[in-house]
């Protein structure tokens, strides 16, 4: 068949109208008049989709007929946010969908709000993947990211007496306009059973695997659309089914009920996304989901994205798969199963294609994060991949034993086997061994990588290291998030040619010496400042005083982010006024902002959040504060309230203990938007402060040296609580029940952590940390300075758009 040439509705007012109704009257099958708002949302969508198809069918064809290397992005997570704003950007029908709603009576705001966010993420791994995959369309770089399409995502956070509740996050309820399902492309996976050996006439022997159950991917497509250049990537998520055999052997014995049980069994892989963002539990059915995605992407590249004939020998020319942390690495083991098992390659010509095709980022540094599964869970699961990843190990053991003769000790630090607690795989030394480059996610982080986490393996293969810095898509968080500041950057600059080449914004340099240009900026912040505040009193009944410094802590709920010390901050305030030792109009005033979920099991992060609850309720209800001090938390953070909080911040709190961070991509989103930093030497704070300079960046704490001294030498919190009279009345204030109806007890998880055991040495930094706010207070009652460092921040930190981390990703790994 001929390729029938597509093209979407036409781009005008009229041409969108029709289109809108079309899709109103024969997608929903609705009209007009008796359309829902949920009826209206999903058209728009649909229509949108239409102009967007046109060129992904067009991106498709063209990337077919020059075939080039293209990226497999395998991640576990897509933190998407909402599609309606970016995809109407991508079309250049913001306008024209406006208008034309206008033209039917309907707002266009109104529909934006009526999305579900897809929530297909935990925090920072799960967007920089979204990021990632944004700035790959916008280069015009073939990409096919593959992930899991859970049905609920990241758990909805509500409060309750303080206490944070999960919801089930039922994302897909009202429809998912943004998604097609592809169920003729489905792919078995298979699990459990045994493998068998034979000998084929050459005395060859072949290993068959066995498997006892199967389930079947369908893959559910998402365009992923570039800007102004007409290139739309695919991102395909993967849904677990039952397979029809599964079905029809219990359906045909007669037992219904298991029947229908079995389904849910399969369909369970991809139920639900794991809250947890580190300490992971070896849970078997978060394995299950590794496994799963990692084998239908692999299957759906290699079966039916590369030609029928071929050549496997030339694969990695075709294609790098970038392991998004150590969550996809069974895709090493399923590459050589599929070479050798089912290609019938020899083994050494397998792993060398193999180790060509990977190419693993780590995404940490705390040793309780990094990913191990129990010999025996892997080998119930997928007892032909234990064996591969065995074998991978004894060559790999033999080749350490060659390099280092004699060196026995480090034989079994490197052993992708570890024997102690419980036998089990090392999934990022796993991914160590096969993978082309190894990269770390700001340049202080790849450094602690390579000597600390990771020291053995670079000793043995430095060429493999490398760092590329995070970003952030400067179309969602700037573009779309800031459309004031967009517009006055445009006005300045001349054209908008900065949304895809962010360094561009180094021309607003000079502006920050012009007192017109810098007031324009300021009123950029307040009007931003509005939008949020009638957004947090909507969704939250939250009132917020309008003209208070807003200082906001967003992320997720960690010890090692310190949000205890930001609220040792707070108290330290307030028991400063309350006291008498300082009068409340010596205060600037501030209104402090967390958003944070924590895990559903973190039983510190919770106590965390109920105590930030507390203390907000105790200052906010305080006459004497005047509303100078006020501490809010809305509920339920996520990217579409980081849409609306980043843009009107004024300070950024990036405060964990240095050398635990292992990037961050808010402190980025902050800079760029305008609000200058309060952070310690850590992730790409480090970077931002050198690029931003130190007059406009606030440093204090401990830098990653000091704290592995502290940490060597022995470090004790009470000490520094008994040294220090400002931190002792915080703490005692803290634990005093006074936040908390004079129940000491539910203050005292969280304060005898501090006192006796601060993994973190929140307390170490205390002193520090005031110090450098009082420098936040000096600052900001300069508005004109104030207002010129935070131009400077936006001037300085292009840097950090993820444009540049793919390029650095395409120079330093992919195309090497
Ligand atoms: C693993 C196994 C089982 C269950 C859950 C997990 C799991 C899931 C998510 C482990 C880790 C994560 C997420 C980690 C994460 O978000 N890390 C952050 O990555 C950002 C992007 O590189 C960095 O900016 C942050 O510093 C880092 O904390």
């Amino acid at each position: 068949l001929a390729a029938v040439p597509v093209e979407g509705p036409p781009l005008t007012v009229d041409g969108f109208v029709e289109a809108f109704l079309q899709e109103l009257h024969f997608g929903q099958g609705v009209q007009l008049d008796r359309s829902t708002v949920n009826d209206q949302y999903l058209a728009l969508a649909r229509t949108v989709m239409h102009y967007m198809m046109a060129e992904w069918l067009e991106t498709g064809r063209r990337r077919r007929a020059e075939p080039t290397k293209m990226i497999g992005y395998l991640s576990a997570e897509y933190l998407l946010g909402r599609q309606l704003g970016n995809a109407l950007l991508a079309t250049e029908l913001t306008e024209v969908a406006e208008e034309g709603l206008a033209t039917l009576g309907i707002d266009l705001a109104t529909l934006r709000s009526q999305e579900i966010e897809p929530g297909l993420g935990n925090g920072g791994l799960g967007r920089l993947a979204a990021c990632f995959i944004d700035s790959l369309a916008v280069m015009d770089v073939p990409c096919i990211a593959y992930g899991i399409r859970y049905e609920y995502g990241i758990f909805r956070q509500t409060f309750f007496n303080n206490r944070q509740l999960e919801v089930p996050d039922n994302w897909l309820r009202l429809g998912s306009p943004w998604e097609f399902p592809h169920p003729e492309r489905a792919v078995q996976v298979d699990f459990g059973g045994h493998t068998e050996r034979t000998s084929d006439e050459n005395g060859r022997e072949h290993v068959q695997w066995v498997p006892s159950w199967n389930v079947q991917g369908i893959p559910y497509h998402y365009m992923v659309p570039g800007y102004d250049n007409k290139a739309v990537n695919t991102l395909r998520l993967w849904s677990a089914q039952a397979t029809d055999a599964f079905n029809l052997q219990i359906f045909n014995s007669g037992d219904h009920a298991e029947a229908v049980r079995s389904q849910t069994f399969a369909e369970n892989i991809s139920k639900v996304l794991y809250p947890e963002d580190s300490t992971p539990q070896g849970r078997e059915l978060r394995l299950q989901q590794q496994y799963f995605f990692v084998a239908c992407s692999l299957h759906d590249y290699i079966e039916h994205t590369l030609p029928a004939d071929f050549d496997l020998r030339k694969l990695p020319d075709q294609i790098i798969w970038q392991l998004n942390d150590t969550h996809p690495v069974i895709a090493i083991p399923e590459l050589m199963r599929i070479l050798v098992d089912v290609k019938g390659f020899e083994w050494a010509e397998a792993w060398d294609i193999t180790k060509r095709c990977f190419a693993y980022t780590c995404h940490t540094l705390l040793p309780e994060a990094l990913e191990v599964w129990p010999v025996d869970v892997i080998g119930r699961l997928l007892p032909r991949h234990l064996e591969i990843i065995f074998r991978i190990n004894e060559d790999f053991l033999i080749e350490v034993r060659e390099r280092f003769p004699g060196d026995e000790l480090r034989v079994r630090r490197m052993s992708i086997i570890a024997e102690h607690p419980e036998r089990a795989v090392r999934m990022a030394y796993l991914a160590s061994v096969a993978a082309t480059k190894i990269n770390g996610v700001a340049a202080l982080h790849s450094e602690l990588l390579r000597d600390k986490v990771l020291p053995d393996f670079s000793e043995m293969w430095p060429d493999k290291f490398t760092n590329v810095t995070n970003g952030v898509t400067p179309r969602r968080f700037l573009r779309l998030a800031n459309p004031k500041l967009s517009e006055l950057i445009t006005e300045v600059l001349g054209d908008e040619r900065w949304v895809t080449d962010l360094d561009r914004l180094s021309g607003l340099e000079a502006y920050a010496d012009d007192a017109s240009f810098r007031e324009k900026f300021r009123q950029v912040k307040a009007a931003n400042k509005t939008r949020l505040f009638e957004l947090l009193k909507r969704r939250d009944g939250i009132d917020v005083a309008p003209d208070n410094m807003l200082d906001v802590m967003v992320k997720r709920l960690h010890e090692y982010k310190r949000q205890s010390l930001k609220l040792l901050h707070i108290v330290h305030l307030y028991e400063s006024v309350v006291s008498g030792r300082r009068d409340i109009s010596d205060i600037v005033p501030r209104t402090f902002v967390f958003g944070a979920k924590a895990a559903p099991g973190y039983h510190m992060a919770k106590e965390t959040i109920f105590l930030i609850n507390s203390v907000a309720e105790k200052i906010n209800s305080d006459s004497r504060m005047q509303g100078r001090l006020a501490v809010v938390f809305p509920a339920n953070y996520n990217v579409t309230l980081a849409e609306r909080l980043i843009p009107a911040a004024d300070l950024s709190e990036q405060i964990s203990l240095a050398g635990k961070e292992a990037s961050g991509t808010g402190n980025m989103k902050f800079a760029l938007n305008g609000a200058l930093t309060i952070g310690t030497d850590d992730g790409a704070n480090v970077e931002i402060r050198k690029l931003v300079g130190d007059d406009h960046f606030f440093l204090f704490g401990m830098s990653e040296p000091e704290v592995a001294e502290l940490g060597a030498r022995g470090y004790v919190p009470s000490s520094f609580y008994e040294q220090n009279e400002d931190l002792r009345r915080a703490v005692d204030l803290l634990g005093s029940g006074e936040f908390t109806g004079s129940n000491r007890d539910a203050a005292s998880t969280v304060v005898n952590d501090l006192l006796w055991n601060d993994r973190f040495m929140a307390l170490a930094d205390f002193q520090s940390y005031v110090e450098a706010q009082a420098r936040v207070d000096a600052a900001y009652a300069d508005t004109e300075a104030w207002t010129r460092s935070a131009i400077l921040n936006v001037a300085r930190t292009g840097f950090f758009s993820s444009d540049r981390s793919m390029r650095d990703y395409l120079d330093r790994i992919w195309l090497r």
